[in-house]
């Protein structure tokens, strides 16, 4: 039930223009005659923001009260893209504030994109984590999300002359959606020593003492659930020299440079966000943040608990944290030092409460992306806790010789610590051991990672400690927000919006499915998202491509994984058909516009190379007259949460062809779906449970499957194998320089030719062109090819992520909702 007549409503747009008009005269100290779009931007955010205020105050207050047990959210990551549209859609207020700004002169739309994107995240796992807080809010679940406010989000893409250059995103300039907190502040500490000592009764205590501290200090960003009063908070952590560390003593002897820098060396603990996906670099400032983060998070959350004045033993029933990766896996051994060194607790009572408390979702099998810090750097940075981590490790190993006595070998392979020279930290090991629950993010991933990296795990604990949660996404940013019209066609066929928080409700659509008027207005809204889509092509690109052209969209980081390369060698050996036919032949074809977009880590050569070479493609291809509109090549620079916003709704296909059993689950697959595209895709992750629940006949799959992989990557070492036909002709053509200089993209051909094509893009390239073809015969029937993508929306309703949070909740946090006060 929608709260009515509220006193935070704006009723009309009169009441809305008060309140933003005294923003922008008195807040922002502008004149009404010269507001300009910027202001007028600040002054609806703002006027938004004291109504999110009073909900986030009563909120937490009714939270309080209600006594629940809690839900905290670590995540190193949150991909929130803009608060605006969003604020304005899930307090159902948009429509006054439209109307409000329209008598001023400005369109909602300029509006909204004059806020910069919240982009403190590298892709999946971030925009996952901000899914997840709109459903935590939505379903009125008392939940926190913990986050680290970096100065600098990910960096922005500008691709020179083919090239990406990255640019420095610093984002904080006006950000009306955080308060700051000066009053919450958490001293933390690093480096130092550990000093043992016994008390009166003989027994042995540590204490870690001396080194350095840095001041984290909150900065809270509400979070409006659609349709609800409840209204979360996001606390974000920023670093600050501790005011006893800002050195008097040199500012006064005049060392005034030697001050400033230790503060400046403070502050760089939350400057800057790493942009790697998928990859551990093991740098010690990561390492720093990681632990800045989780150690003030946790003293957060046992100062709450210990308002409650409850004994300790009640902790897990009060307080669910999720470890979104093994990023925050620090918190573990910090929980542990809090009960046992600071609140007295014995080690086995303080480790049953760890246990309890503590669940992780692993989001990677890739080896390069498993986290393993080393022995020596622990020890030096966080000497206490490397103490709790052996011995975490040494009751672990204990036990583990005790169930399974004379296997040497056992552990030496479930060891937390890897016996390898500087000795390592295998970080999800310990996430493993201190948590009650681990998850998988799609069903292929959770089996995967119970027969490889976790198996022993598997034999150690048994299997129901493991279990899945298929990744979901937001309905409301993803489907109302992205796609109004579309939004609007289904609230007016299901009779109301309440499939925005009952997604599954989407079934009823498949009654719809041969209404004329209905189908009309479903292909008249696809086509002009694609204009819309074409539009922004034209002004950032300078490409014109036709919106009736079959758009085939890959937007997402750039990597090897996710074969990047695979599709645009199909796009050249696309052009090179396109070459070799006649006029006749070419009539038949149906004309194709392949759109990548995505960022390549600042170090990963061969990431930028792909990016190079699809730029090049297009470079040819684009200015080729045989080809014309047949074929058109386009790279969006810069892919970003609000740019997604506009590319997912403008799909006819997208691409999810990651090697089979890399992908852990993908979420921009279910999102295309859910905005009536259709995809071509591997059998991995999240595509498995897409094919189950829209049917085969509405997804183009192909490609080898997880299970064969190893077999195969072994006949490319041995030898066993042939290059295929059609990419043998594809890097001859790019041998010949027809795309630029030919040793650009040497490593790129020779990763394939030479050294083991590790990602199998040729043993899954005849597959992958053919489909290709048969997506083209499908898409010349239009009648059968909108049956197939209204089919696939109808369908797509497990996977918003409500379902998710509901499973998380009832399956590994065991918490309920809060009802908010209005609804009680
Ligand atoms: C240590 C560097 C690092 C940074 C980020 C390693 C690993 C990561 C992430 C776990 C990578 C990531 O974003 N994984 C993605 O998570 C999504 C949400 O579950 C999945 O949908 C994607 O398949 C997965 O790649």
């Amino acid at each position: 039930a929608w709260k009515k007549n509220t006193p935070q409503e704006f009723q009309t747009k009169d009441e809305f223009l008060s309140e933003a008009v005294r923003h922008i005269e008195t807040t922002l100290a502008r004149s009404l005659f010269n507001c300009d779009e910027s202001a007028a931007y600040g002054g609806t955010a703002l006027a938004f923001r004291d109504r999110l205020v009073m909900e986030w105050n009563k909120t937490q207050q009714n939270q309080t009260t209600a006594d629940q047990k809690r839900v905290y959210y670590l995540s190193l990551e949150f991909l929130m893209g803009r608060a605006l549209d969003n604020a304005m859609l899930n307090t159902n207020m948009k429509g006054p504030a439209k109307d409000g700004m329209g008598e001023l002169g400005f369109r909602m739309e300029d509006l909204i994109s004059q806020e910069r994107d919240a982009a403190l995240g590298n892709g999946g796992l971030g925009r996952l984590a901000a899914c997840f807080l709109d459903s935590m809010a939505t379903m009125n679940y008392p939940a926190w999300g913990y986050a680290l406010r970096y100065k600098y989000g990910i960096f922005k893409q500008e691709i020179h002359d083919g090239y990406q250059v990255e640019v420095p995103d610093y984002w904080l300039d006006f950000n009306p959606w955080e308060f700051a907190r000066h009053d919450v502040t958490v001293n933390i500490q690093f480096y130092g020593g550990v000093r043992t000592y016994q008390d009166d009764n003989g027994k042995t205590h540590s204490s870690w003492e001396g080194g350095e501290i840095v001041e984290a200090v909150a900065f809270d960003v509400p979070i409006p659930g659609y349709g609800t009063a409840t209204t979360n908070n996001m606390r974000m952590w920023s670093s600050k020299a501790h005011s006893g560390e800002f050195d008097f003593q040199k500012f006064n002897s005049g060392d005034y440079e030697g001050s400033v820098a230790d503060t400046q060396r403070a502050e760089t603990v939350s400057a800057v966000l790493y942009p790697n996906d998928n990859l551990d670099r093991g740098k010690e400032l990561r390492l720093k943040q990681q632990y800045f983060w989780c150690a003030a998070s946790l003293h957060d959350i046992v100062r709450r608990f210990k308002k409650t004045r409850k004994p300790w033993k009640e902790f897990s029933n009060n307080v669910a944290i999720q470890l979104n990766d093994t990023h925050p896996t620090l918190a573990i051994p910090e929980l542990q030092r809090i009960l046992i060194d600071i609140e007295g607790l014995e080690w086995s009572e303080a480790w049953e409460i760890v246990q309890n408390t503590f669940g992780y979702t692993n989001h990677t099998v890739m080896q390069e992306a498993l986290e393993k810090w080393s022995v020596p750097l622990i020890q030096h940075l966080l000497p206490r806790h490397l103490q709790i981590i052996y011995d975490i490790n040494l009751n672990f190993l204990q036990y583990v010789e005790k169930k399974f006595p004379k296997d040497r070998d056992m552990l030496r392979r479930v060891s937390i610590i890897e016996e390898s020279e500087p000795k390592r930290v295998r970080m999800a090991f310990l996430a493993v051991i201190g948590s009650h629950k681990v998850n998988g993010v799609a069903e292929l991933h959770s089996d995967l990672i119970k027969t490889t990296i976790f198996k022993d795990f598997v034999q150690i604990y048994g299997p129901d400690k493991f279990t899945n949660v298929t990744n979901g996404i937001t309905p409301r940013r993803w489907l109302h927000q992205a796609n109004p019209r579309l939004s609007e066609l289904i609230a007016s066929k299901l009779g109301g919006h309440e499939f925005l928080k009952d997604l599954t409700l989407l079934n009823k659509l498949e009654n719809h499915v041969d209404d004329k008027a209905f189908r009309k207005e479903f292909q008249e809204i696809k086509y002009a998202n694609k204009v819309r889509l074409a539009k922004h092509i034209k002004n950032t690109t300078g490409v014109s491509v036709n919106p009736a052209a079959l758009f085939d969209i890959q937007v997402k980081r750039i990597h090897e994984y996710k074969r990047q390369q695979l599709n645009i060698f199909g796009v050249i050996h696309r052009y090179l058909a396109i070459k070799a036919m006649n006029a006749e032949e070419r009539k038949k074809l149906a004309p194709r516009v392949s759109i990548f977009g995505g960022k390549a880590a600042p170090g990963y050569w061969m990431a930028k190379t792909v990016i190079h070479l699809i730029c090049k493609v297009g470079d040819v291809v684009n200015n080729d007259p045989d080809v014309g509109d047949l074929l058109k090549v386009i790279f969006l620079e810069d892919y970003n949460v609000s740019k997604a916003e506009i590319i997912t709704p403008a799909s006819d296909i997208s691409e999810h062809i990651s090697t089979a059993g890399t992908e852990a689950s993908g979420t921009s697959n279910m999102k295309f779906v859910l905005n009536g595209g259709l995809i071509i895709g591997t059998c991995d992750g999240a595509n498995i449970e897409i094919t189950r629940e829209i049917g085969d006949s509405n997804i183009f799959l192909f490609g080898n499957l997880a299970e064969d992989v190893e077999e195969l990557r072994h006949n490319h070492l041995y030898g066993k194998y042939e290059l295929d036909d059609g990419l043998r002709k594809v890097f001859d053509a790019i041998q010949a320089g027809r795309f630029g200089d030919a040793n650009q993209f040497s490593a790129l051909v020779n990763g394939i030719v030479d050294h083991g094509d590790y990602y199998l893009v040729s043993d899954d390239f005849n597959s992958y062109c053919k489909t290709h073809d048969l997506i083209d015969e499908s898409y010349k029937n239009q009648e059968e090819w909108l049956t197939k993508c209204i089919t696939s929306v109808a369908r797509m309703g497990f996977f918003s992520s409500d379902r998710c949070i509901d499973e998380y909740a009832e399956m590994i946090w065991n918490v309920e909702p809060v009802k908010p006060k209005a609804e009680q």
